[in-house]
Parts: structure tokens; C-alpha cells; sequence
């Protein structure tokens, strides 16, 4: 991290936008006395000095010692503290050129501007109390995002969701803290007594902290997906299904046992979960070594997978060998089975698999469902806030933890010194997800992890 990344007086710019050749680019400004350094390099130099912030000024950008234009812009005037940053701040919106976005950042430079670093800009936002650090995070997070719902999550955060539930915990458990300290300074009150300190506040914010933290996979599931194979014996209709699922004649189907003889895969979207769908070779005893060495690579691919469709053709039934094996697989929790081919001349479904028809579609919406549900979980938070950080979840823990030791030493009648301290860990833990208590290492880790610009 550069040294100056803490001096939030430098006037600072940075392209937004990627480097590249594009129509417009954004180059980004923000400093206290950045407007007015602005002026200096730009043609309408004391419309722009006086303006008031959310105004927007067309005209050019010069080098002031040659009076050359530079390119042709607009820009954008916010005033502190109703910018992004808190600071007065500048967006400069040029043509999308090279040599010209150069040019540009060389004049600012010249003219008081320094390069700014991953993250400065979300820095100062920070430290001008524009936003808190989980909210700070996502920003990374939205710019990060790879599908349309880890967006919609991370945008959730942005606007305070994380914060929100923190803080919520944060005062339930100030309050708690507060009675502790009452007790410790008033110890022979007669209301006194350890024991008359209520655990429930405890365990609520316990509670809280619980489902926060399992969001965490759920989240980390939306952004990164997860691995779902098509399993069973020959001519069972995997390939059918896989086409099913991806709307889509990718395998080839046909009724000749052994068809698929490698393993194939595709990436789809199950409400919202991106996930990685494999069509598997036919599991039998393979004689042909091309075969062979598909099952063996198919039947890894199986074993990896968070999510097993085991197909079963209905039609068939189910022989001896794979009555004995599917007794095996359903005590694995992450075996689904499917009776496949409904549609034609098929033998009673055992209530444990779920009847469906790759040909006409028979059951897919229910299996679609399912295997929503077997993925997700029952645990999703129902207001939507899902963390996605690493930091988070493990700051969560550490406070999840310390709050068990507040109980136990409670329920064991510690003294009331030692409750305090552990509550007082818990309350730090909690303040470094918001960023209240916080440290420059911990900054400069999240913040050098952002692109230059934001
Ligand atoms: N009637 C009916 N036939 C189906 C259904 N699903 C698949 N089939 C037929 O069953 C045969 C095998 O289908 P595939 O999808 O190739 O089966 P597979 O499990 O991929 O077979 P392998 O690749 O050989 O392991 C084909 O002739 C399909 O048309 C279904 O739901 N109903
Ligand atoms: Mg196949």
C-alpha cells in the first residue's frame, strides 16, 4: 500500500472505466481542493470555479501552458459532502481514446492531481462516514458480481442491509452490557446477584448472528455456484435430461446402451444458482477400454459433484444390483432419484424418487423445485441480506464464540469481570465488520483488493 493513501487532502484521479478503446470513458476526481484545480486545466475555468454541486459543464480540457485543447468533455461538479467520496469531487466524462485518456491524466497530474490508489476513492468514503465497511465491501462485491442475483445481493448490502443487522445486534447487546457494568459497580445492591442477569439477550443475539453466518454459504453459493451430475445405468435418459436442462439438443441421445462414453458439461441457471450440469457415461461393466476409462473419469466427476440426479429408467425397474446399490446411495444426502420415462409403459415409482418424463416434460417444474431446495437449504434469511465476505463471516464467528463464553460463564456463575470481557470481544468483533473499530492493516487489506477508480 503507498504511503499517502491515508491523506485524504491530496486531490486524487484515476480512470474508472477499463482501459481501453470505448465510446466515453469516466475519469475520476475527488479532493478538497480538487475543483479548483480542475478549473485550471479546463476551457470554461470560472464557470466550473463557482459551480454549485449535481451540475454538469461541457467545454475542454487545455494544457494551460500551451493553451492546447485536449479533448472535447463534460463535466460533472459535486460539492462536499454530497459527493461519493464526502469530498468536492470532479467526473470528467471524455472520449473513450487511448492517447486521449493519457493526455488527460497527464495534465491533471501536472496540475496538482496524483495517481490514485486501488480503492482510494471508497477509502475516503469510508472515513468521511458515507458509508460503513460491510457496505464498503460491497461495492467491490457489486463490481465483482457474475450474475444478475449475486448483483441484486450485493446491492442489498451496499444499501446498509449488513449494517442494519449488525447494529441491531450490536445494541441489544450494549444494553446487556450496560446491566453487567451496573452489577459490577453496584455489587452489593440488593437487586444484585449474578443470577438475575437474563441469558435471553444472549441467545437472541446469538441467534441473529446464526443466521448471518449461514448465509455466508448461500451467498458464496449464488456467486460461485455448485457441481450437479446425471447419474445411473445405461439408457436410463441422463443425456435426455441434460438437454432438458439446458432447453438445449447438446448430448447425444440414443437408444443404444453406452451412448454417452465421456462426461460432458454446461453451465445453467437454476433460480438464479449458476450451476455446473455434467452428463455422465452410463454406469455398467464396461468391456471396451475407451468406455472404461469414461466411467472411471464420469464416476469421479459423480463423487465431486454437491448434488447426484441419479436417473433410474422406469421402464426397466429396477434391477437387483440397483436395488442394492440406490439403498446404498440414498443414505448420501446428496443423492436425488428421478423415474424417468413416465410418459410410456412404466412400473410404480418408489415413494422415493420423483416421476418424470424427459420426453414430454413430465415432473421437471417438481424436480426443478427439489433440487432448488436440496441446494439452497431451508436456511435462507427472508429479508435477502446474505454476506459474502471471508472478513465478515469470520468476524461473525468470533463474536458467535465469545457470546457462547458469556453464557457459559454465566450459567457457571463466573465473575461477572470475566462475562464483561468476553462481551466486550464479541462487541469488537462486531464493530469490525461496520469498521468502527478498526485497524490500517485491516483497511489496507480490503481496500487494496479493489480495481483503481472505486
Ligand atoms: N419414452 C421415453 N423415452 C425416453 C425418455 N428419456 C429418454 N428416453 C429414451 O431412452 C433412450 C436413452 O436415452 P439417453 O438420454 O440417451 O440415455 P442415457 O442415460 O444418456 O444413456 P447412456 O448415454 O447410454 O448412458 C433414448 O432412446 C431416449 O429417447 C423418457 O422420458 N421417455
Ligand atoms: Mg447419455
Amino acid at each position: 500500500m503507498i504511503d499517502h493513501f491515508y491523506d485524504t487532502g491530496d486531490s486524487i484521479a484515476a480512470l474508472a472505466t477499463p482501459w481501453g478503446e470505448s465510446a466515453l470513458a469516466v475519469i475520476r476526481t475527488s479532493g478538497d481542493n480538487c475543483v479548483s484545480l480542475f478549473s485550471t486545466v479546463f476551457s470554461r475555468s470560472e464557470a466550473v470555479r463557482d459551480a454549485d454541486g449535481f451540475t454538469m459543464h461541457f467545454g475542454y480540457i487545455l494544457d494551460p501552458e500551451t493553451g492546447k485543447r485536449i479533448d472535447q468533455i463534460t463535466a460533472a461538479v459535486y460539492r462536499a459532502p454530497r459527493s461519493y467520496t464526502g469530498q468536492d469531487s470532479v467526473e470528467i466524462f471524455c472520449h473513450g481514446s487511448l492517447p486521449g485518456i493519457q493526455s488527460i491524466m497527464k495534465v491533471l497530474k501536472k496540475h496538482g492531481f496524483r495517481d490514485a490508489a486501488p480503492g482510494e476513492f471508497t477509502m475516503r468514503a469510508f472515513l468521511n462516514g458515507k458509508m460503513d465497511l460491510s457496505q464498503a465491501e460491497a461495492v467491490a462485491e457489486i463490481v465483482e458480481a457474475k450474475s444478475y442475483h449475486a448483483h441484486t445481493l450485493a446491492l442489498n448490502r451496499l444499501s446498509g442491509g449488513v449494517f442494519k443487522r449488525i447494529d441491531k445486534v450490536k445494541h441489544r447487546l450494549l444494553n446487556f452490557m450496560s446491566s453487567v457494568e451496573v452489577q459490577l459497580d453496584y455489587p452489593d445492591d440488593e437487586i444484585g446477584g449474578d443470577t438475575l442477569l437474563p441469558s435471553s439477550p444472549v441467545l437472541e443475539a446469538q441467534e441473529e448472528l446464526k443466521t448471518l453466518l449461514d448465509s455466508y454459504a448461500v451467498g458464496r453459493l449464488y456467486r460461485e455456484g455448485i457441481t450437479v451430475a446425471l447419474a445411473g445405468g445405461t439408457n436410463a435418459g441422463k443425456s435426455s435430461l441434460f438437454n432438458l436442462f439446458l432447453r438445449e439438443d447438446r448430448s447425444i441421445v440414443s437408444e443404444i446402451d453406452g451412448t454417452t462414453r465421456d462426461y460432458i458439461e454446461s453451465w445453467i441457471t437454476l433460480q438464479g444458482i449458476p450451476l455446473r450440469l455434467f452428463d455422465t457415461a452410463g454406469l455398467r461393466e464396461a468391456r471396451h477400454p475407451v468406455e472404461k476409462e469414461g466411467i472411471k473419469r464420469s464416476s469421479k466427476i459423480i463423487s465431486e459433484a454437491a448434488v447426484v440426479l441419479y436417473v433410474i429408467d422406469g421402464e426397466k425397474g429396477l434391477s437387483d444390483e440397483e436395488e442394492e446399490k440406490t439403498a446404498q446411495y440414498r443414505k448420501d444426502r446428496r443423492y436425488l432419484f428421478l423415474w424417468n420415462k413416465v410418459d410410456g409403459n412404466v412400473k410404480a415409482a418408489p415413494l422415493w424418487a420423483l416421476p418424470v418424463s424427459a420426453v414430454t416434460g413430465e415432473g421437471f417444474p417438481e424436480l426443478e423445485k427439489q433440487l432448488a431446495a436440496r441446494i439452497i437449504g431451508e436456511k435462507l434469511p427472508t429479508d435477502g441480506v446474505m454476506i459474502d465476505s471471508l472478513r465478515q463471516k469470520e468476524l461473525l464467528e468470533k463474536a458467535y464464540i465469545a457470546l457462547g463464553e458469556v453464557e457459559r460463564g454465566m450459567a457457571s456463575g463466573v465473575s461477572l469481570d470475566g462475562v464483561a470481557v468476553d462481551l466486550k470481544d464479541a462487541l469488537d468483533a462486531l464493530g469490525e465488520i461496520t469498521g468502527e473499530v478498526t485497524s490500517r492493516d485491516i483497511l489496507d487489506t480490503i481496500f487494496s483488493g479493489f480495481c483503481v477508480g472505486k
